[in-house]
């Protein structure tokens, strides 16, 4: 196995990644680089990551960046099923990364900045309520997607549910009312209950 090193704060995207290299059981180095002039706009950064944003990864001669592509990329490259063997599903794991990023991250980071993060005198919650209302669309896609379902692909845990759901934590973050959205709420306690989650956040 290549030497692997994830570069970010837990309390960051680089979560996703941490995640994901928890539940495939990969020995791994974490370097903690910090968003600011000393971690992601160091000169040593920038050379792994020119957008200067983490998280990004180093596995032997490939240097990696954007969350979504590393969780792909890990989950293809190393035994642990988060990777599903046939196209058909390994391309419903893209859809939903894709999706993921584009219909709700936007949306949620504003939630979580207006509700969680900004200085109070920063919120401005009626922004943040006119976006959980615009969100009601792709998260009543997810809960239809969940119906009779335990994970978003296949029979078990893969890629695409935790993609999805290391998302939906700023969601949580946010306290969205997921009353109308019953099967994402159990969907979403079961994934970030496991582990490898947990483990992620330390
Ligand atoms: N699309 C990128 C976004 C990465 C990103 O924006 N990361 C934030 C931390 S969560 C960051 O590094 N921000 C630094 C900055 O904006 O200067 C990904 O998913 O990896």
């Amino acid at each position: 196995m290549s030497h692997l090193k994830i570069f970010g704060m837990s309390k960051s995207r680089t979560f996703r990644v941490l995640w994901m290299a928890e539940e495939l059981g990969l020995e791994y180095e974490h370097i903690p680089v910090d968003i600011g002039d000393q971690g992601t706009g160091s000169a040593e950064f920038l050379s792994i990551n020119p957008n200067g944003r983490i998280p990004a990864i180093q596995d032997g001669e490939l240097t990696l960046f954007e969350s979504m592509a590393i969780n792909l990329y890990l989950a293809r490259q190393y035994p642990g099923r988060m990777m599903p063997d046939n196209p058909e599903d390994e391309a419903r794991v893209i859809q939903w990364s894709f999706w993921v990023v584009n219909e709700l991250e936007p949306g949620l980071l504003t939630l979580l900045r207006h509700r969680a993060t900004y200085p109070e005198d920063q919120r401005d919650p009626q922004l943040a309520d006119a976006t959980e209302k615009e969100l009601a669309r792709p998260l009543a896609v997810l809960d239809q997607a969940l119906v009779g379902k335990t994970y978003l692909v296949g029979e078990h845990f893969s890629a695409a549910d935790l993609n999805v759901a290391s998302v939906m934590a700023w969601a949580k973050a946010s306290k969205v009312d997921f009353s109308a959205f019953p099967h994402v709420a159990a969907w979403m306690e079961q994934c970030l209950g496991r582990p490898a989650s947990r483990a992620a956040r330390r």
